[in-house]
């Protein structure tokens, strides 16, 4: 297996992801609500780049059977339902719902690494499952979605403890950036928001006072699923 790492979603070069097999990463927030979503019952999430893509999403599919998320600047859409908070997406609200989706970085992140041979959406919250699910691959590459086309350092950290995991799991070969970004993680891991916290996206996101979701984004292994982006679709 080889291992390598993209850390903006502007860098998602077709040359880079054409038949591997992607992981896509956006710790603050969007693939950390999208696997919380699915794994409080979601149907499926439909990522979309703008707002009013969404909007006729919801016109097509039923006001009933359709939740819009997302963010611009961090911020909840207007018009839309719920903004980017996992916290948002208990099963009250999304058990058997299609939740179209749009951010900043994250979706945008997902819709540029369509063309892979797969595309695997991740976060810590589903980290151990990802390992798992990646067993037998032999060309991964590792997306972190970052933030505004900047290297963020939540998903750094994160692609960098999937690349550490690999190795360790199946003797994966590592490039040099997923090298760099495991040893990142290896110096991080005794306390990740020490570190994170340096980041800006991170710091922006205390500042709005998102303490909890900050919290849980970097829970480790917290859900098993491992949802995959395919024909539109997140199931
Ligand atoms: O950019 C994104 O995709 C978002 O996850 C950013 S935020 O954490 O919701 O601000």
């Amino acid at each position: 297996m080889n291992v390598d790492i993209i850390l903006s979603a502007r860098e998602i070069f077709p040359d880079r992801v054409a038949n591997k097999t992607v992981v896509v990463i956006d710790v603050l927030r969007a693939t950390s609500v999208m696997v919380t979503a699915l794994a409080n019952g979601a149907k499926s999430v439909i990522p979309v780049m703008h707002p009013e893509e969404a909007f006729n999403i919801k016109k097509e599919l039923g006001e009933e059977n359709v939740v819009l998320g997302g963010e611009r600047d961090a911020v909840p859409i207007e018009g839309f339902d719920y903004g980017n908070s996992p916290f948002s997406y208990v099963p009250e609200v999304i058990c058997d719902k299609t939740l179209v989706m749009t951010t900043t970085n994250g979706t945008r992140a997902i819709l540029n690494s369509k063309g892979a041979s797969k595309v695997i959406i991740g976060a810590f919250v589903n980290d151990v499952a990802i390992v798992k699910a990646l067993e037998g691959e032999e060309e991964v590459v590792l997306v972190g979605s970052g933030s505004y086309d900047e290297f963020t350092m939540e998903d750094a950290l994160c692609a960098g403890k999937l690349a550490m995991d690999l190795k360790e799991a199946y003797d994966a070969r590592l490039t040099d950036v997923s090298v760099a970004m495991s040893l990142l993680y290896h110096t991080a891991k005794g306390d990740l928001h020490k570190i994170a916290a340096q980041g800006e996206h991170y710091s922006r996101l205390a500042g709005l006072g998102y303490d909890s979701d900050l919290d849980y984004c970097f829970r480790s292994s917290v859900f098993e699923i491992v949802p995959v982006f395919y024909g539109g679709s997140i199931v």
